[in-house]
Formats: structure tokens, sequence, C-alpha cells
């Protein structure tokens, strides 16, 4: 098989590039390890930013996202007790949607589908050859067969745990990352979110997230130990945790009910430099991770997708590869503010249980001055809604 565009997964990344580019004119085959139907079971991210949204718009996917979604104008932070309403409309004239991840790729596999996309499900042992060349190819294996896909390019949309980045030469490769000492339990279920705006809250137990996906349903996490096990936390044993963190007004009328889904991930802050080597590119988490805080993980994504699209159009249509060269450069540029965010956003509101008594003072009195100071809050509120592309 030949295409343009050859790329390694079929999470939203990989879809959403796959998408845009075939709206304009240039052929791609997504190669995916899972089912479809694995890839729509995992719930993820929730919070769109205002630019993502626009590029969820650009490729023509964004019916469902802008009927259903939610918009909204602002979120709460609740400390000792008290919520304090970060307005992000009126400090930065714009809003975020809350429309999960799941929803988002499955509206891109359906339009993948109605325009006749190639996307490879099953496709095991994916691997990005003669990246170095002008004439790289993809080789999968599928129904007990050895397949190959010559291309153009390649990027890398496999996520953290892909193989796209492990074909960047060690010495090449430079890495950062920081592990945070806790992860989040979160857990859906469907019953109406206790509050019409997201709830992030710092408490003495450990931090909390009220969310939603709809007003129907709702996305709840806590703060929990590094390494702890979804067998470890019974439903009844979430709930009492998460009221215990939550202030008054909020425990004393949250709704409970069944888990629909349980999932506990690791906090981590990660970055691969560069993004690029020759003809292989990487987007998304194959390049960086960030601790959910702050929702950038799925809105991370987006800014390398719109860079790279933008730059494969110019590639084509207009023989200019400045784009392409300057694509590593120009992602990392936004995708390590996203880091610094994530970062900060973690280190305002979670528990660090090894923390001494300067940085715990530290903490509330990053607090307070967020709280009494509208700059402060400008700068949180410009960050959480996404900075320009
Ligand atoms: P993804 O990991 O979503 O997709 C990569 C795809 O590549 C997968 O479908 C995988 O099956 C496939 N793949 C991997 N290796 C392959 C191979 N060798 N061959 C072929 N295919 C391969 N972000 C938020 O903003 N808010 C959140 O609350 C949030 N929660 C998260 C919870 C968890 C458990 C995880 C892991 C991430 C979470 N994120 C969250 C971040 C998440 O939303 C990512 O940013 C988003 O999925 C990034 O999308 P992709 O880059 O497409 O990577
Ligand atoms: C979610 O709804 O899953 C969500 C929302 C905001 C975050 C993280 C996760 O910061």
């Amino acid at each position: 098989m030949r295409t343009q565009v050859g790329i390694i997964g079929g999470g939203p990344s990989g879809l959403l590039l796959s998408q845009l580019l075939h709206l304009n004119g240039i052929e791609t085959v997504v190669l995916e390890r899972h089912s479809r139907d694995y890839v729509l079971g995992r719930v993820r991210a929730g919070v769109l930013e205002h630019g993502f949204a626009d590029l969820v718009r650009e490729a023509g996917v964004a019916d469902r996202m802008d009927a259903e979604g939610l918009v909204h104008d602002g979120f709460d932070i609740a400390y000792n007790g008290e919520r304090h309403r970060i307005d992000l409309k009126g400090l930065t004239g714009n809003t975020v949607i809350v429309y999960g991840q799941t929803e988002l790729t499955k509206d891109l596999y359906e339009a993948r589908d109605r325009m006749g996309g190639i996307v490879v499900h099953g496709a095991e042992d994916v691997a990005p050859h003669d990246v170095e060349t002008d004439t790289p190819c993809l080789t999968y294996r599928r129904g007990g067969e050895v397949h190959r896909v010559d291309c153009d390019f390649i990027v890398g949309c496999d996520g953290f745990h892909g193989v796209s980045r492990q074909a960047i030469p060690a010495d090449r490769l430079r890495e950062y990352e920081k592990v945070y000492p806790m992860g989040w339990f979160g857990l859906l279920s469907e019953t109406p979110p206790v509050s019409e705006e997201l709830i992030y809250v710092n408490h003495e137990r450990g931090f909390a997230l009220c969310s939603m996906r709809s007003h129907t349903r709702s996305r709840y996490y806590v703060q929990c130990g590094a390494d702890e096990r979804i067998e470890q936390w019974s439903d009844d044993r979430f709930w009492t945790e998460l009221v215990s963190r939550l202030p008054e007004d909020a425990a004393s009328t949250i709704v409970t009910g069944p888990s629909l889904e349980k999932t506990v991930a690791p906090l981590r802050s990660y970055v691969a430099e560069p993004m690029r080597h020759g003809s292989l590119f990487l987007a998304g988490d194959a390049a960086h991770i960030v601790p959910p805080t702050g929702a950038k993980g799925l809105n991370s994504a987006g800014s390398d997708i719109f860079y790279l699209f933008q730059a494969l159009l110019d590639h084509y249509r207009k023989d200019d590869d400045s784009g392409l060269d300057h694509y590593s450069e120009r992602a990392l540029a936004r995708i390590w503010k996203a880091e610094r965010f994530s970062w900060w956003m973690t280190r305002l509101l979670h528990h660090f249980p090894a923390e001494d008594d300067f940085d715990r003072r530290i903490q509330t009195t990053e607090l307070d001055y967020l709280f009494s100071s509208h700059a402060a809050q400008v700068s949180l509120a410009e960050n959480y809604v996404g900075l320009p592309y």
C-alpha cells in the first residue's frame, strides 16, 4: 500500500490529523493496535480549550460537540471550605467546552468512515522504517501476514507507550520527566453533577475534582496514592472520601450512585525533544504528558496537530517545508507552557505528604494571592482556556 502520510495510533491525535489532511486532499493511513471498541472504551479527557474546539469545527466533526457539549464560563476552586470562582469569560473573553474525549473520538471515527478514511484496527507490531530518508515506510502484522505502507511522512500519534518515539536515536532524544507522589482515582456515574461548573478542591486529605460529561453524567476524581489499584476502591469508599473533601454546600447536595467506570492514573510530566527526526514527526501523548490537573493532555495534542496539519498542507500545496522544519520548536514552545501550567495547578491543589512546613505555607499563600489578585486570576484563566496556537 502507498499513502502520503502514515499515522501510527487511532486515538484523538491520529484521527484528527487524518481527518484534517483528508479534507484537504492529502492521503493518510492510520494504523491502530487495538479494536475500535477498545479505543472508545477509554474514559479520559473532559475539557476542550476554545482553540481545540475551533480545530474540531475545521475538521467538520463538531456537530455533536456544539449540540451536546457544555459551554463553561468559569469554574470554582474550593479551599478551607470556601468556593472561589474563576470567571474565565470575564477574565479572558473565552470559554471552554465540557465534552468527553470518548465522544469526540466517536465523532472522529464516524467522520473517517463517512469519508472512506483508512483506519486499520488490530495492526500489530507496527514499526517505522527508514525515517532518516525521504522514502520511509511502516510495516505491521495483521491476520497472520506482514503488511507494508510506503509513505512520504510518518506521524507518531501512538501515545506515551507507543513505538514511534523509540525510532529517534537515543543520542538525539532529550527527555524531561517529573513523576508526582500521587495519582488520581476517577469514577464515572449516571448522576447529576453536584454543580453547574467544575469544582477543583484543595483539601488536607487530598485533591478532589467534580466534573461532568452531561447534565446527567458526572465525572469525579480524588487524589490517591501513586501506586493504588482500582480494586482497592469500592464505590462506597470513593463516595465517602470524595464527600469528606468537598465544601459543605456540595457535600450536602451531591447525588451518589453506582460507578459506570473507574480508573487510576499516575501523575507525570514528560516531554521528549525534538518532536521530529527526519521524516518522522511526533504528536500528542507520544511526545508529552501532563498531570490532568490543568486539563491540558488532549488540548496539547490539539496544537501539535494544528501545526503539523498546516505544515503538511504547505509542503504538498506550496512545496514549502518551513512549517515542517520549524514544527518541533513551534510545538514545543506551546507544549512547555502547558507543562508549566499543569505543574503549577498540580502543586497548587494537591496535598504533598513529604512537603515541609515552608512549602505548605507557600501553597496556602499562592492560593491567598490567587483569590485576592485580578492579575493572578487572569494568568490562570488565559492558560486554562488555552494560550493562542
Ligand atoms: P492516546 O494515548 O489517546 O492514543 C494513542 C493511540 O495509539 C491509542 O489508541 C493506542 O491504542 C495506539 N497505539 C499505541 N501504541 C501503538 C502501536 N505500537 N501501534 C499502533 N497503535 C498504537 N487528559 C485530559 O486533558 N484530562 C484528563 O482527565 C485525562 N485523563 C487521562 C487518563 C488516562 C488514564 C490517560 C492515559 C490519559 C488521560 N488524559 C487526560 C490525557 C489524554 O486525554 C491524552 O492527552 C490524549 O488521549 C492524547 O491523545 P493521543 O495523543 O491520541 O494519545
Ligand atoms: C474531566 O472531566 O475528566 C477533567 C476535567 C478537568 C480536568 C481533568 C479532568 O482538569
